[in-house]
């Protein structure tokens, strides 16, 4: 979290929403306080005298607790009784960050809990930096489920999200010698205070073995699974507080065991050693995220992970079901609906499927009949490489039976949809069918969620657009209604109110205390954007965040930055597409121009990079090695006055994200265009007064429908010019010869000059744009990207200019509240109503 200056009078500078009389705000100071010292003392079991300060956090979250665990069994009671309708969304990442700040501040306890502790002599951002961030997902994505889980909850959206308690969550990034380190990611090491067990839900899964078919009396032949081995899920409950306690939502995550039956089969064939092994095998499950790398198919264990939370899942929402419904699935489809968040948990289709047909007595027909009406597939990419396909004998040996049943969908597909439309077409049937044939034939999981689901969705306009017309265009004329756009959102709570709490106390005064569950308040800031008073305490807000960042700039890398200079900033994780070295190579080209002439009249600026590789990723590896040795070089050259400063910050993450943000002037989203699906970032930052300076791609697009394109920096080929570039030969040599900018900074590259005695390190960043033809078109979009610097210097040196772009940007963001996309949801795929908790 951003330190908050503890302010002299809490009510003026406070967060909480009604002005509470001052004694009964002292009364709610006094009982937080009392209740974290009992808890310190019979929870936790230490003394003030001498507990850690881990010990504190422990203490305040038991605290925070005695309410929220009260509101989630409200909550859950109430949708028991009523039997309603609800979602669940299944996810194998939610990247939900730190917890304890966010549930006060939704508990709107944050500014009680704050002066309680200050009583006692603590500073509660300290105490809360001793929360590991709970990060259980790669990137965008994860990110994306865990504001939904925030939106839901606040909504009152009767949910449930599901997926992995995974050991150790997306890996630690260091930096040595410039270079990226990968390090494990315990997070709950010795338990979390956040998390409670749920041994009474625990879920058995069957894997492996194979099937076999049996003729019953009446002649008809069924399949049986014999399974070879069974793993045990273990469910891990995480509340999710709606703000201002409106619902608590829960947020199951499976954790694999091995179960005793399964060790005992295999002691009784006299191997207790392997019996061991075989455990183990059924604990990795749960072991460890996978970064997304180049999905190089033939990993088991992803495919087993996916397995294992969807089947965990799905007895677990059929055995509520049938609480009240008895094993009539008459109604299910009316009771439940299923989001598949991208493919991951595809698996779950021919696992419901299964469930009904072989365990409920269904017929195919049936059971195909509720899957088609529960599930919806979500699309967040279309980077070929990124598109799930698992080869068939994966399949053949953990899911046979599973294998059956696609087939089976496949057949009534190709034979009965496809035929249809396209009689005798076997080109279209090879190209819609689930199995890529070839020489390892896969099953595309994407194809499978498309012929399943009643609507699939991209998360912007311009990606849901591409994913209709450019990667299912058959599908589409299928079933032109089947597709849709539910633009992307973020958490207000998280990414302004708990993270800014300057810009919220504006707000607070300006839009009201509603703005963060109505964010189009917000726009009532617009009318002040000319307003030298208002321009004033904006910028002053954002001079105060620049400030604390500074500060953690200097701590985390040991490097000074003048908070007056511009901070401009890229942070997510590190893609050729995002190109992150476009940025790079613009900072040769200022670097090289203030050598030639240091007194050359720009602002000085500070460039701020976050981002982690895939660890198998080694260009992206290399694109941080490369910043970090530019970067120091750069950082302690005298000779250019300090007008320019690269810094690359470690192990990025949700909670370096909340400090770095808010203190933001420039916003870089540089993805080439039709390659970034939405972005998120780019939402957070323009709530914080960042100008987007970027390309038209994904929600860019629709931010500066909203900000202005006038109050953003826009540069770079469209989706269209990119494809016609791209369908006409696309030459980046001719780039590289024509402009001898650019050649002498790639030249430059290769010398010696930013790694001493070590010439070539980084050449393999000129390669990638030149030998092997620049697939994201970084040459193309150069000379327009550097253009676009130079017109965000010359505005940033016109300091009202800045200050009323910045407010209009923060204050016209409304419509990315993911509250909003919930109601599209909720509306438009869900049909789904929200619900008072009793
Ligand atoms: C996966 C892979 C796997 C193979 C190697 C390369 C690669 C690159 C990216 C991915 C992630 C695909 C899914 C994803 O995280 N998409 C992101 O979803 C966000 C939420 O919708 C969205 O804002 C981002 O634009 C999108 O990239």
């Amino acid at each position: 979290m951003v330190t908050k200056s503890t302010p002299k009078k809490t009510t003026t500078q406070s967060n909480a929403v009604k002005a509470a009389p001052a004694a009964d705000y002292k009364q709610s100071v006094a009982k937080f306080k009392d209740s974290v010292l009992n808890h310190l003392r019979t929870t936790i079991g230490t003394s003030p005298a001498k507990a850690s300060k881990l010990a504190w956090w422990q203490a305040v979250v038991a605290a925070a607790n005695e309410d929220i665990f009260g509101r989630l069994t409200d909550t859950q009671e109430t949708h028991a009784k009523n039997d309603t309708r609800a979602v669940h969304y299944l996810s194998a990442e939610f990247l939900m960050g730190r917890l304890t700040i966010n549930n006060l501040t939704n508990l709107e306890k944050f500014d009680i809990a704050r002066d309680a502790l200050k009583e006692l002599g603590l500073d509660i951002n300290e105490v809360c930096e001793e929360e590991p961030d709970m990060a259980l997902g790669n990137g965008g994505l994860g990110r994306l489920a865990a504001c939904f889980m925030d939106s839901l909850a606040t909504c009152k959206y009767p949910c449930v999200g599901y997926g992995i308690h995974y050991e150790n969550g997306l890996f630690r990034q260091e930096i040595r010698g410039g270079k990226q380190v990968e390090r494990p990611d315990s997070w709950r090491e010795y338990g979390s205070p956040l998390e409670v067990c749920r041994p009474e839900s625990i879920q058995n899964v069957p894997l492996g073995g194979y099937v076999d078919k049996q003729t019953a009396p009446d002649g008809s032949v069924s399949s049986v699974w014999h399974p070879a081995t069974i793993i045990k899920g273990v469910p891990w409950d995480i509340p999710v507080v709606g703000y201002r306690g409106s619902s608590v939502a829960i947020l199951r995550l499976w954790e694999s065991r091995s179960t005793e039956q399964f060790n005992w089969d295999v002691f009784n064939a006299g191997g207790y050693v392997d019996a061991q092994a075989e455990k183990s095998l059924a604990e990795t499950v749960s072991k460890v995220l996978y970064p997304n790398d180049s999905t190089e198919a033939g990993k088991e264990l992803r495919l087993t992970q996916q397995y294992f939370f969807c089947a965990c899942s799905l007895r677990d929402i059929l055995r509520r079901y049938n609480r009240t419904h008895h094993h009539d699935y008459s109604e299910f489809a009316k009771k439940i609906v299923i989001q598949l968040n991208d493919t991951h948990p595809t698996i779950a289709i021919p696992e419901l499927m299964r469930l009904l047909i072989d365990e409920e007595g269904l017929s195919f027909d049936a059971a195909w009949d509720i899957a088609q009406k529960s599930f919806n597939y979500t699309n967040h990419t279309l980077l070929p490489e990124a598109l799930e396909k698992w080869p068939v004998y994966i399949f053949e040996k953990l899911l046979p039976r599973h294998l059956e049943i696609i087939y089976e969908i496949n057949y009534h597909f190709l034979n009965d949809v496809v035929e249809k439309k396209w009689p005798g077409n076997n080109d279209i049937k090879a190209k819609l069918s689930i199995i890529e044939e070839g020489e390892c034939r896969k099953v595309r999981m994407a194809n499978l969620c498309v012929i399943t689901s009643g609507k699939v969705n991209g998360v912007a306009k311009i990606h849901s657009k591409l994913v209709k017309e450019d990667l299912f265009p058959e599908y589409a004329e299928l079933w032109p209604n089947k597709f849709c756009n539910v633009t992307n959102g973020v958490t207000p709570r998280r990414w302004l109110l708990a993270c800014n709490p300057g810009l919220a106390n504006i707000y607070n005064e300006v839009s009201g205390k509603d703005w963060p569950l109505n964010l189009d308040e917000c726009e009532k800031l617009k009318k002040f954007a000319d307003n030298k008073d208002y321009q004033d305490r904006f910028m002053k807000v954002k001079h105060d965040n620049k400030v604390v960042l500074a500060k953690t700039i200097k701590e985390l890398v040991g490097v000074d930055v003048d908070p007056n200079a511009m901070f401009d900033v890229q942070v997510k994780r590190l893609h050729e597409y995002k190109r992150q070295h476009l940025n790079l190579l613009y900072i040769l080209s200022l670097y090289k121009s203030l050598l030639e002439n240091p007194d050359m009249d720009i602002p000085a600026q500070v460039f701020i990079f976050g981002a982690k590789a895939a660890p198998a990723y080694t260009l992206a590896k290399d694109i941080i090695y490369a910043i970090n040795a530019v970067g120091d070089k750069i950082n302690n050259d005298l000779r250019i006055k300090g007008k320019l400063k690269v810094v690359f910050l470690p192990n990025y993450r949700v909670s370096l994200a909340e400090k770095i943000i808010p203190a933001a002037d420039i916003s870089e989203q540089i993805s080439t265009a039709g390659y970034e699906a939405s972005g998120t970032s780019n939402m957070k930052f323009a709530m914080n007064g960042a100008l987007t300076l970027g390309t038209m791609d994904g929600a860019n697009i629709e931010i500066v429908e909203k900000a202005g394109i006038e109050n953003n920096i826009i540069f770079g080929l469209s989706v269209e010019e990119v494809q016609s570039l791209k369908a006409n030969g696309y030459n980046s040599w001719d780039y590289y010869n024509s402009n001898s900018e650019l050649k002498s900074i790639l030249d430059w590259l290769d010398t010696d000059y930013f790694t001493p005695g070590q010439p070539g390190v980084l050449s393999s960043i000129k390669r990638s744009l030149l030998d092997n033809g620049d697939p994201f078109l970084v040459l193309a979009d150069f000379a327009s990207y550097k253009d676009a610097h130079q017109r965000a210097q010359a505005m940033f040196k016109d300091k009202q200019r800045w200050a009323k772009a910045a407010m209009i940007n923060s204050a016209t963001m409304g419509i990315f509240s993911s509250d909003r996309s919930m109601h599209d949801y909720a509306r438009d795929i869900w049909n789904l109503q929200s619900k008072n908790v009793d």
